[in-house]
């Protein structure tokens, strides 16, 4: 066998796509992979039989990938993140090996209906939002560019939590996606490594042999690895997602168990076990837990010896490491990878530093996704020291070289020293992650321009001072094979049969639209697909909630995760006093709107919490005002995942973008909507700024401050309460919601809240609220124009392609991995 060449190599027979054929396969996936009878077959049963027959698939373009990356030596791509927010895979993996007609008429043949199976599909919740999404997007759109990549991550037994609502507040419960197995993954036995925790670090050799450290861990665990295949568009290559397991080296101790402690006998096992049972449920806030510290460097060590063995397979030894794999850090959450990489190369493999040190440079690259302060990680340093203490001296060592070439060669000054050095002096002293991700990458890149800019200005001003061309910008994008041809089938048709297929291989092809915006006729089409759309959210509102919504009115959604400076409690008071004067003045022709949120709160953030049961009450006393005459109402949709934004997406008219200037790092859900025909309501945030660019400015509404009259206004002080009383309508607003005029059964339950307003006002929500209402207007004033409003909408869709996935991954490809 090991004699023949790749070419020779026994292959399976070829598959058919005839439904006929596909149908018998189905059930002999049912009946010998499954047990089951067709009599009997539940319809998950149906689903997994599904899903075997297009792995199947997919495999045979799988194994032609590997063997071309290994063929052609090419270089590899690892994406180490925390995070792969993937929702379902069934759709897009059918459509993206062409056999969606085929598998819908096999079912059908054999009584089954696609749409119902496919909904049972759990959603893979692997991750919390923006950051988590962005490596599903990318997994798929560097399987479509042809990038030989692999995305390591955690194979968290819960995903993101459930959301329920418990008269209005939010509550969590597990999430529980694997219940029914997962038929998409590979269990790989074979790939299992050894994670170590705490113990110490001996030293041998030294006075006449080269001295080497052996770290000598207390605990341990092993990795072992789950693979998924992930299938770029037209099949074109097929790339691994490998997600690692926590298994404990001994699975029972016997003898414990045998003396009668049946409990402690499986405590080690347990403790194994539970290091990848959840995902960390905080978005944007550092975990500060030693179980978080142990999943980062437990799947960072995992991948690392995972890519360094298959290097070793095919090279020599690894001075071919940077030319050969290219290693992308998703945050910092696995930046401790830099250390681990040097441990593997000095104490395993015997490199001496400074080499490892080059290598590992030339390796590695980091991905900066915020600026919060709070967000930005760093560890105590004697928990670092407990835990990874050979890390800990590696950190020392970095530093030392790296604070030694800042004072001695760039003559930097102590302020300068104490910003760029790994430890934070500052009270308890801590490692921070952040520069030890920029220091031991050649590249650091922000996620829209405004944020790369506003990186070199803040948090890495000086890092950016001592390595000047290592920051650079690689804007999101997102797939829009299920951003627009998945979630919204209408449209896509509708764009096919104006300017043909090209836009399905190249998005920025949808400029081809443009033109269409001024066919009346063409528009009508494009909003009548919208209005299919909305009738597809209301029905679901009003299945899972009992609400009803009249899809002739604006749908006006604001959909994420619920923080303060994204800024739903502004919508919120600007609903409040829209509100008020739809009621004080019934005699104008207002427009009929529909407020849309959906959203999780980290379980231990208050405010993000208080604001769920803000819009809860809200809406349960502007749906049952008769004043209101059925012209607004408020929806907040429980349980938000990316199944839910696949509807609500495609439905929107109105996109709310409205984060405080400088505080949103990029966003992804802005560009879904605009991709998918919505006019978006935002501030010069994030990527919006460059959504104006490309929509142009009579396509978007863009209002209130700055990124930098926000910096100016809060280093200088603003005065919000000068700004409420000026502003009649919003101090209106306050005042109802602060005097518990949505919570009648607890007055005070927002005081709070809103004293943070008249206070501080951090995140500029009465700063902004003028403005912001005033944009609303002007977005009614459009909407009462509806030849105008399709005009922009069709123009957002035909120059929003800029913005998939693919071009942002070709960028890091040429720019950064040089792949
Ligand atoms: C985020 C940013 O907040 C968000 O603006 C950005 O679009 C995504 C992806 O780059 O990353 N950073 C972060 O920590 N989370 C995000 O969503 N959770």
């Amino acid at each position: 066998m090991n004699n023949l060449n790749a070419a020779d190599l026994p292959r399976p027979a070829p598959r058919s796509s005839n439904p006929e054929i596909m149908a018998a396969e189905i059930i002999e996936r049912l009946t010998y992979r499954i047990g089951k009878d067709v009599k009997v077959a539940k319809p998950h049963d149906w689903l997994t039989a599904t899903i075997l027959v297009v792995r199947d698939r997919i495999i045979d373009k799988w194994m032609e990938s590997t063997r071309k990356a290994y063929a052609n030596n090419s270089k590899r791509v690892y994406y180490l993140s925390l995070e792969f927010l993937i929702g379902r895979l069934m759709r897009d993996a059918i459509s993206n090996i062409g056999l969606m007609h085929e598998i819908r008429d096999a079912l059908s043949s054999l009584g089954v209906d696609l749409d119902v199976i496919a909904g049972l599909e759990p959603d893979a919740a692997l991750g919390n939002g923006g950051l988590g999404r962005l490596a599903a997007c990318f997994m798929e759109s560097m399987a479509t560019v042809d990038i030989p990549a692999y995305g390591y991550g955690i194979r968290y037994v819960h995903g993101l939590f459930r959301q329920q609502m418990a008269d209005g507040w939010q509550v969590e419960l597990p999430e529980t996606w694997l219940a029914h197995g997962n038929p998409w993954e590979f269990e790989r036995r074979e790939s299992s490594y050894e994670i170590g925790f705490g113990g110490s670090v001996e030293t041998i050799g030294g006075y006449e042999d080269p001295q080497r450290f052996v770290w000598k861990p207390a605990e341990r665990v092993i990795a072992m690895a789950y693979d998924t295949p992930v299938v770029g568009w037209r099949g074109t290559r097929v790339n691994t997602l490998r997600l690692w397991s926590a298994q404990p080296i001994d699975p029972i101790l016997l003898a414990a168990f045998n003396a009668g402690d049946h409990i402690g006998a499986l405590r080690e096992s347990n403790k194994a076990e539970s290091l990848t049972r959840v995902l960390y449920p905080a978005d944007a806030t550092p975990a500060g837990q030693e179980l978080r510290l142990r999943q980062e460097f437990f799947f960072s060590s995992a991948s690392l010896q995972d890519i360094l063995r298959r290097h070793l397979q095919q090279y020599p030894d690894f001075t071919s490491l940077p030319d050969k794999v290219s290693i992308q850090l998703n945050d910092t959450h696995p930046a401790i990878s830099i250390c681990e990489m040097m441990r593997l190369l000095c104490d395993v493999h015997g490199l001496e530093f400074d080499d490892a040190w080059k290598i590992t440079q030339g390796t590695f690259s980091y991905t900066n996704h915020t600026l919060l302060p709070e967000a930005l990680e760093s560890w105590p340093v004697p928990l670092l020291e407990r835990l990874l203490p050979r890390h800990m001296q590696i950190v020392y060592a970095i530093n030392a070289n790296t604070l030694v070439y800042a004072r001695k060669e760039k003559k930097m000054a102590d302020q300068q020293i104490r910003s760029i050095s790994l430890i934070d002096e500052g009270g308890e002293r801590r490692v921070r992650m952040g520069n030890l991700a920029f220091i031991g990458s050649h590249s650091i890149n922000g996620v829209s321009a405004l944020h790369t800019e506003l990186m070199k200005e803040t948090v890495f001003a000086d890092l950016h001072g001592l390595y000047p061309d290592r920051i650079n910008n690689k804007t999101n994008g997102i797939t829009p094979r299920r951003w627009l041809m998945q979630c919204n089938p209408g449209l896509t048709g509708l764009v096919r049969e104006a300017i043909g297929d090209d836009f399905l291989d190249d998005a920025e092809k949808l400029t081809a639209l443009d033109r269409f915006a001024d066919d009346a006729g063409f528009r009508e089409k494009f909003a009548e697909v919208k209005r299919l759309n909305k009738v597809r959210l209301a029905n679901t509102v009003a299945q899972r909630m009992g609400i009803r919504v009249d899809p002739s009115a604006m749908f006006d959604i604001q959909i994420k995760r619920i923080h303060e400076y994204k800024r739903q409690l502004l919508n919120l008071v600007e609903t409040v006093a829209l509100y008020d004067q739809i009621r004080s003045h019934p005699e104008l022709e207002w427009v009929p709107r529909v407020k849309f949120f959906a959203g999780k709160a980290a379980p231990s953030y208050h405010n993000a919490k208080l604001i769920i049961k803000l819009a809860n009450d809200i809406a349960r006393v502007i749906n049952n005002d008769p004043a209101v005459r059925g012209l607004l109402k408020v929806v907040f949709i429980p349980n938000y995942n990316v199944s839910l934004a696949e509807i609500m997406v495609p439905a929107a008219d109105l996109s709310e973008q409205i984060s405080t200037a400088g505080m949103e790092a990029s966003g992804t859900g802005n560009m879904k909507f605009a991709l998918n025909g919505a006019l978006t309501i935002g501030t010069l945030d994030g990527a919006n700024v460059e959504m104006l660019e490309h929509v142009g400015a009579d396509n978007i509404v863009i209002f209130g401050m700055t990124a930098e009259e926000v910096a100016k206004a809060r280093a200088e002080g603003h005065n919000p309460r000068a700004i409420i009383e000026q502003s009649a309508e919003l101090s209106q607003a306050l005042s109802s919601i602060a005097s518990g005029v949505f919570s009648p059964d607890d007055r005070s339950r927002f005081a709070g809240l809103i004293d943070g307003i008249y206070n501080s006002d951090w995140f500029m929500v009465a700063a902004d609220f003028d403005a912001y209402a005033d944009a609303q207007r002007k977005v009614d004033a459009i909407w009462s124009d509806q030849d105008s409003w399709n005009t922009k909408t069709v123009r957002n869709t035909a120059r929003m392609g800029w913005f998939s996935s693919d071009r942002t991954i070709r960028q890091y490809a040429t720019e950064i991995w040089r792949a």
